[in-house]
């Protein structure tokens, strides 16, 4: 039986439907990249908020795969949220998306529809390689071929960018106000970032509406947080278990939850801040914190752990050589280049720690070493170049960064295939083949991407000689003896 309104609401059924009136409810919000984390994440903080608290729903959009619409289609929207610790694993169904939109094959209706006066808030999470731009400035990538396709086809657009701004240019025309555009992913100041994007893309298409995007459209920043590993067969079957219908795409994750958001919403919100999210003035201090602290560990963790043979990051805090990696990571070099009033850092640190621990969530150490070359700048190579400027070493951020270049050979320890998801795997193996089973021309060849590197690292000495000196010690000694070496 699969998962709907009607299996919900029989008497023998352990769960409950959503406490709100689905059929009062309307969308007030479209999200564009309409994935796990979403589901895991924004989603449940507007079901926390219906009825009593707000009518906003969510329509929800996916721009590169049908596969979320087939799965919630036939539930009504419908799906498990399945929080997961050693105590156990938690059920709960949530209703707040009422459809999902194919972009490729709906495109006018999710056209026509955020157009629509009623919607005033889109919000993203399409990853960061959605935004089509240059990792290591943050500007848009004219050359980026779906930018390239979308300023030729303006009104049938692919890319978040150009879906954006043909919403916008619909709404301008007739007179209606721009919807706020809220990024939940996790780039480095995403507000901003986004508004240098889509303006520029508004500018390409014409001089005038760039103009009006970058004065009149609110881009709210974001700090988003919570850990959602993807969902195996078996995390469904074991969901089946529990709630006594099949869910086609059921959602596992951790208790924990943080939403940080600029409170910058001209055609108004939810009351987000009755649910748990924290409206600020200024979220960049809370991004940097949590992209260097978790994501910078995350990085590294999956990097080193994978080479190491290690599936999971629960796995990798089973190594006490790595947690001591880890802990003296965010400790010395990332700590000290944060600046955070009314915020214990140490105790942000534990908590991250304990996070990582978590021995039911099964996050696979592969899963986040995808699209590393995206990733890379904010997590790390931001923070090397802030302790690079104070003269402060950077031996366990130069370590993170051999492991990915290491990875990216696509080679593990072993001598099997490492399967490299990466919008530039094409071109980084390209490089690791030239460089043969030399660590100073990987990395030379490496640090040549501009994407990733910009121009001012290649040329660091404190950098070339800590990385490449890892890099060696990778290759001779493998990533567990590395690690274990370092810390000792
Ligand atoms: C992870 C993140 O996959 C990854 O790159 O580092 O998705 C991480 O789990 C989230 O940012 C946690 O909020």
């Amino acid at each position: 039986m699969r998962l709907s309104a009607t299996i919900l609401a029989q008497p023998h059924s352990g769960l409950a439907l959503p406490a709100y009136d689905r059929s009062k409810i309307t969308p007030g919000i479209v999200h564009l990249g309409i994935g796990a984390f979403h589901r895991a994440h924004m989603a449940v903080y507007v079901d926390d908020l219906l009825g009593e608290h707000s009518d906003w729903a969510i329509v929800g959009a996916s721009l590169r795969r049908p596969d979320t619409k087939e799965a919630l289609a036939p539930q009504e929207g419908l799906y498990t949220v399945a929080v997961r610790d050693a105590a156990g694993t938690h059920p709960r169904i949530i209703g707040s998306i009422l459809d999902v939109l194919d972009a490729n094959t709906e495109r006018e209706d999710l056209l026509a529809l955020l157009a629509d006066p009623q919607i005033r808030i889109v919000s993203l999470t399409v990853t960061e390689k959605g935004y089509c731009h240059d990792p290591a400035t943050g500007e848009l990538d004219e050359n980026h071929p779906d930018i390239v396709h979308d300023l030729a086809n303006p009104s049938a657009p692919s890319s978040a960018p150009g879906m954006l701004v043909e919403a916008l240019t619909r709404r301008r025309n007739n007179g209606i106000a721009p919807f706020a555009v809220m990024s939940c992913d996790n780039l480095p100041s995403n507000g901003a970032t986004v508004r240098r994007i889509v303006s520029r893309f508004a500018l390409l298409r014409e001089e005038a509406l760039g103009a009006w995007v970058a004065e009149e459209v609110a881009f709210p920043g974001t700090m988003v947080d919570r850990i959602v590993p993807s969902t195996t067969d078996a995390d469904r079957a074991a969901v089946a278990e529990l709630i006594g219908a099949e869910d086609a795409w059921p959602i596992m994750t951790e208790p924990f939850t943080q939403w940080v958001i600029e409170d910058n919403f001209p055609q108004g919100r939810p009351p987000f801040e009755t649910v748990g999210a924290q409206l600020v003035n200024d979220v960049e201090p809370f991004e940097r914190m949590k992209l260097r602290m978790l994501n910078g560990s995350h990085s590294s963790m999956a990097y080193l752990g994978y080479l190491a043979g290690y599936e999971y990051i629960s796995d990798v805090m089973g190594d006490d050589n790595y947690v001591k990696l880890i802990h003296g990571l965010m400790t010395e070099e990332v700590m000290p280049t944060l600046h955070m009033e009314g915020v214990d850092l140490g105790s942000y640190r534990d908590q991250l720690l304990d996070r990582f621990r978590n021995p039911a969530l099964q996050h696979r150490t592969w899963q986040i070493a995808m699209d590393g070359s995206q990733k890379l700048p904010q997590r790390l190579l931001g923070t090397i170049r802030d302790r690079l400027a104070a003269n402060q070493p950077i031996d366990r951020l130069g370590l993170g960064v051999a492991a990915w270049m290491r990875y990216v050979t696509g080679v593990d320890e072993k001598g099997e295939n490492i399967d490299v998801r990466d919008p530039l795997a094409m071109r980084m193996l390209a490089i690791a083949a030239d460089a043969g089973d030399d660590p100073k021309a990987l990395f030379t060849g490496l640090v040549a991407l501009t994407e990733i590197f910009g121009s001012d690292l290649a040329d660091n000495e404190v950098f070339a000689s800590t990385v490449t000196r890892h890099l060696e010690s990778l290759f001779d000694q493998g990533a567990a003896e590395t690690v274990a070496q370092l810390v000792s």
